[in-house]
């Protein structure tokens, strides 16, 4: 793969707000105050994404080996979502939460690298896929930027290069986002070693030192956008890098955790779980810090995921354990099964959602985007695959105008082979597009997917395999091809 240097040339400083620049805010705000008097009515919104954390990686959902206090104690202060869904990989969940658009609809299928590699030795060719988020759509940044909000994106990015940066979709603020998926190292300074084929670093972080971890470092940008937007509405993106590889941690965390695992746990890496409790305590911090600045009652919390917890072993970080478990729900990061694509998901929303509450109807990570947009007085796109969640957050046991949620991923990766899905009810299929296979379960009865029903309930596997191609035709999802210079078994 091509190096990608172009990035390189924008690093220069994170805080756009210097000189002229200044200046003509300073006098913008003042021709637009009744702008921004509106806007200081409408609510704060945080949104924390972590990387490949998986169902089950939290306490509250589950965790044993894991800690997570703080994780827990805003469960216990939000709606907790059990069956919250994003897409397997990480680029079309973030395209997908930023737009709310479908990921297939938006042409973005597999992370962003991923797009620009071509594998020619399997059976199919995988579906083209875009390499960055189209300046045609409008993000959720740019649409609360619009409203006057200070939008700022620190961490990951992972929609494109230099000139798809968060910058161009909306952000104020970007500190850390690039063309990459994951960092070098979560050591300061961030760079160096020869994990990936191309040069990688996370920019804007100057004037650390050694010792310093990544996943602090970005709490500590995080808490300074709070700090610096006192006064008017902020949308803070908080996207970890953690917990995806490289699997690396703190040192004393990772004793703690060695010290406390036990054969029968469910969870077994150590390091891994080290990396969630330094998540765990940045979360910790963030809301520490909204307190303290008396902004929490006025401030939506979302935490959650980009996609399933990755179950293979991290042997370049010298690893000889899976990364997790996603256990009971089957399989992994990049397949379609539960544990690649259900994912954790808090809200918090003072005056919306009751401490503590659960809701076990299924939404999906789209959904954020309208919800969050309405929450801001502001008009979700015309053309939106997002549902507003407000009902539900008000009222768990709301019913979602919505009947089936879909899935497309025409690609390879460890755990699957191209594959699109739809859950209607409590009934999902799998299509398989090597071989047209269909896998027909239950999850209500078989939430861990293990009995395949396509050949005892043919007609329901037909009818759902119709709506599947039907939504494929809809958004204009783009197929795997048959590889003609495939020379394995037929
Ligand atoms: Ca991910």
């Amino acid at each position: 793969m091509k190096p990608h240097f172009r990035d390189r040339a924008i690093v220069s400083s994170p805080w756009p707000l210097s000189g002229m620049r200044r200046a003509l805010v300073a006098m913008l705000g003042l021709v637009s105050l009744p702008v921004f008097a509106a806007a200081a009515m409408t609510p704060n919104i945080v949104v924390i994404l972590a990387d490949d954390l998986g169902w089950s990686d939290l306490g509250c959902y589950g965790a044993d080996l894991h800690e997570t206090p703080r994780l827990d104690q805003l469960a216990r202060e939000s709606v907790r979502f059990t069956q919250a869904y994003a897409m397997s990989v990480c680029s079309p969940t973030r395209a997908m939460l930023l737009t709310g658009k479908h990921a297939a609809r938006l042409g973005i299928t597999i992370w962003i690298e991923g797009s620009l590699q071509k594998n020619t030795s399997r059976r199919m060719i995988d579906a083209a896929s875009r390499h960055d988020l189209p300046h045609t759509e409008k993000t959720l940044a740019a649409q609360l930027k619009q409203a006057g909000y200070f939008t700022a994106l620190i961490g990951k990015w992972h929609l494109g290069d230099a000139d798809h940066f968060p910058e161009t979709h909306g952000f104020d603020v970007n500190i850390g986002g690039t063309h990459w998926g994951a960092p070098e190292t979560y050591w300061w300074p961030y760079r160096g070693g020869e994990r990936f084929s191309e040069y990688r670093y996370v920019p804007h972080l100057g004037f650390g030192q050694p010792g310093e971890y990544l996943t602090d470092r970005l709490t500590d940008e995080a808490l300074h956008v709070i700090d610096r937007a006192a006064g008017k509405p902020f949308f803070l993106y908080l996207a970890h890098h953690a917990p995806h590889t490289p699997i690396e941690a703190k040192p004393a965390d990772v004793k703690y955790f060695e010290a406390k695992l036990r054969p029968e746990m469910r969870h077994q890496n150590p390091v891994y779980a080290a990396m969630v409790k330094s998540i765990d305590e940045g979360v910790g911090r963030v809301l520490d810090r909204l307190r303290e600045r008396g902004l929490a009652g006025n401030t939506i919390v979302v935490f959650t995921s980009d996609n399933g917890g990755f179950i293979g072993i991290d042997r370049k970080a010298g690893q000889t354990v899976p990364v997790t478990n996603n256990a009971p729900l089957r399989s992994g990061k990049g397949s379609l099964y539960e544990g690649g694509i259900r994912v954790p998901l808090l809200v918090r929303w003072p005056g919306v959602t009751a401490g503590g509450a659960v809701c076990d109807a299924p939404v999906l990570l789209a959904d954020l985007n309208p919800t969050l947009l309405r929450a801001a007085a502001q008009s979700p796109n015309s053309l939106c695959d997002g549902l507003d969640l407000q009902s539900l957050l008000r009222d768990p046991r709301a019913r979602l105008e919505r009947d089936a949620l879909f899935f497309h991923y025409p690609h390879y990766y460890a755990t699957t082979t191209p594959v699109s899905a739809v859950r209607a009810g409590g009934w999902k299929l799998l299509e398989y597009f090597e071989d047209g296979r269909l896998e027909l379960f239950n999850l209500d009865s078989d939430p861990a997917e293990q009995t395949n029903l396509a050949a005892r309930e043919p007609q329901r596997a037909a009818a759902l395999r119709t709506r599947l191609e039907n939504w494929r035709r809809e958004v204009g999802a783009v197929l795997p091809a048959r590889n003609p210079d495939f020379k394995g078994k037929k």
